[in-house]
């Protein structure tokens, strides 16, 4: 980053792909109170009221790190409502809305719900107004065995290609059963180690392809939820059929080495994802519970691993998408769209008036084609 991309994202801009957002975190009472009612109104389906909680959110971190008190005045873009809250804490201390929402037993088991891969606020709901609430009676509801059988990776590897239905019932048993690996978190070393296994496995699959640690783990976070690799060929030529029907043969290949022990939802590329449920993009991918080979030196955990193949063509803008913040990725596709009449997601940039196809040969090309100054991984963590 030079200089004067320093000084443009010191601008507070509506957009917080327009800001420098670092990784740490403030540990604010103000931000902590204001994200438990976010939650609420997410595991609610409120989706615009989470979205203002979100982006209030976003803005405060910010301009709190430079000072603890916060100044109402210098937080822009904030509704009446926010800027009501935000005052009430600094009279109070706290807010009133986010004490209620912690002390009550419906939020606190969706939450829990909400926690295991699969279960999205929905089900949480849905399972909730069955009369469920807590982790025990989901595993009753489930009928969770300990010890999830290789068969049930194999028979979804294979019905999950078939359909586009995100989650089955059977990848939530998956999660739910492992849960307490799961909630595990992975320090970097560990997530590095994860993409040299999955890349030797490829290299005899397929030669010539490259890779890029995405998520959480490439914005700089110490300890991450998953690992999320995104994958390409490295000609240009060539690549895109490369890429074609790889996910599927590298899964298969994990399996019999014993490193992917479930699948939880794959696809393989599909250009109209007219359902645009949670995995937005028409990316072929694999999510997958992955464990490293036996070591006397250390328990196995069973960790989160996800996929992602691109073509060579969209691998930057793949690689982008798949950074986040989920926040950042959020403003970037608003951006492009109100800002820019672009359409931005991980498969690809285009112009939305006549559908032509951008393919960006670098990441800072990305932000370029954008109009946007460039924005480092470690500063995307709105
Ligand atoms: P995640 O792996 O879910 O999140 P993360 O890597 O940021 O953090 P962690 O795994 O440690 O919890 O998603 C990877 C990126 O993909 C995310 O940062 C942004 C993008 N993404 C979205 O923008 N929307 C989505 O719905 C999902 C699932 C991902
Ligand atoms: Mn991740
Ligand atoms: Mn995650
Ligand atoms: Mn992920």
């Amino acid at each position: 980053m030079n200089a004067a991309d320093v000084a443009a994202l010191k601008h507070i801009s509506r957009f917080c792909c327009q800001r420098a957002s670092p990784l740490i975190c403030p540990n604010q009472t103000l931000v902590k109170e204001l994200d438990v009612i976010r939650r609420s109104r997410f595991l609610e389906g409120e989706e615009r009221s989470m979205l203002s909680y979100a982006r209030a959110i976003a803005v405060s971190v910010i301009l709190l790190r430079s000072s603890p008190e916060p100044d109402i005045a210098k937080l822009p873009f904030l509704g009446e409502k926010l800027v009501s809250l935000v005052e009430e804490f600094v009279k109070t201390g706290e807010i009133a809305e986010a004490q209620k929402k912690s002390a009550s037993s419906r939020f606190s088991s969706l939450s829990i719900f909400n926690a295991i891969h699969g279960i999205g606020p929905h089900t949480a709901r849905r399972l909730y107004s069955l009369g469920l609430r807590t982790i025990e009676e989901l595993e009753r509801y489930y009928e969770v065995t300990p010890g999830v059988t290789d068969e049930d990776t194999l028979s979804l590897l294979e019905s999950n290609l078939a359909k586009d239905e995100v989650t089955t019932e059977k990848s939530i048993k998956i999660a739910l059963a492992l849960r307490h690996d799961l909630s595990q978190t992975i320090p970097r070393q560990e997530v590095e180690e994860i993409c040299r296994l999955v890349m030797q496995e490829l290299q005899s699959v397929e030669e010539g392809c490259t890779s890029v640690i995405a998520g959480g783990y490439r914005r700089g976070k110490p300890q991450s939820n998953d690992v999320d690799i995104v994958i390409t060929h490295t000609d240009w030529s060539l690549g895109s059929q490369k890429v074609n029907g790889l996910c599927k043969k590298l899964v298969r290949r994990l399996h019999e080495r014993g490193l992917v022990k479930h699948v939880l939802y794959m696809s393989e590329f599909h250009q109209h994802n007219v359902l645009r449920t949670h995995h937005w993009d028409s990316l072929a991918k694999a999510l997958t519970v992955f464990v490293l080979p036996h070591d006397p030196a250390r328990e196995r955990v069973y960790r989160r691993v996800d996929l992602i193949f691109a073509a060579p063509e969209v691998f930057w803008t793949a690689v982008v998408g798949w950074t986040g913040s989920t926040m950042f990725e959020r403003d970037l596709r608003l951006w492009a769209k109100q800002e820019k009449g672009l359409k931005f997601d991980s498969s690809g940039i285009s112009r939305r008036h006549d559908s032509k196809l951008f393919f960006p040969k670098s990441e800072r090309e990305v932000f370029e084609l954008l109009g946007l100054t460039y924005v480092p991984p470690t500063l995307r963590n709105a």
